[in-house]
């Protein structure tokens, strides 16, 4: 398999193939059965437009109290446990010797997009942060570490695996926008993005 280098992102086009996204997808529905999406509120009082929620030990949380990892969903339950096949890409692409604590679970409907911003309230930046695409195509924009450089961007795919370490673990991303329609893996469309992180 041939990896693309984007401003320092490693990313592994075409990683899962459409069996395994379908039966990632179906491991991560039991994640939102379990833990339910909700919709972040910036500590400003701005709503997200993506939806989240997560597995693992903690899960990253936003609101009017501010950003953090937390090891509850809102609702006060526990976040259910990273599907085996989630685990299995981290193992084969992260390059450490840890596991991830927080498998993140971002929902894109059609709009939805997320700003500029670096993966920073982990306590290790030793740990790369893993992602993978599920679903739409999605307009990924990568800059360094400073904010206001220069940028440059790259359509993720479904099955597309990226992984942010090194020089790039603390480069700023975001997602500028997704392409509905482009991808049948989700019968009511969108995309899902899960990121993969050791936390503490
Ligand atoms: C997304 N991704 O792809 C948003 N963060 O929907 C991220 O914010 C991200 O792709 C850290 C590492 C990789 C990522
Ligand atoms: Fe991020």
């Amino acid at each position: 398999m041939v990896s693309v280098n984007v401003g320092g992102v490693t990313v592994w086009p075409g990683w899962l193939s459409p069996e395994d996204q379908a039966a990632m997808v179906g491991e991560i529905r039991e994640v939102v059965a379990a833990a339910p999406l909700v919709t972040p509120e910036t500590p400003r009082g701005r709503k997200m437009s993506v939806k989240m929620t997560a597995a693992g030990h903690f899960g990253w949380i936003s609101d009017r109290r501010g950003y953090r990892y937390a090891p509850q969903h809102p609702s006060g339950v526990a976040w259910p446990p990273i599907p085996a096949s989630v685990l299995a890409v981290w193992r084969a692409v992260a390059g450490v010797d840890r596991d991830p604590q927080c498998c993140l679970v971002n929902w894109y409907a059609e709009g939805a997009r997320m700003g500029l911003h670096q993966d920073r309230d982990e306590a290790d930046f030793a740990m790369p942060v893993v992602s993978i695409s599920l679903g739409d195509d999605a307009l990924f924009r990568v800059g360094g570490t400073e904010r206001g450089g220069k940028t440059q961007s790259i359509w993720l795919k479904s099955g597309d695996v990226a992984v942010l370490g090194g020089a790039a673990r603390l480069a700023y991303h975001g997602i500028d926008r997704v392409r509905p329609g482009s991808s049948t893996l989700l019968a009511r469309g969108g995309r899902i993005n899960l990121t993969l992180r050791v936390v503490d």
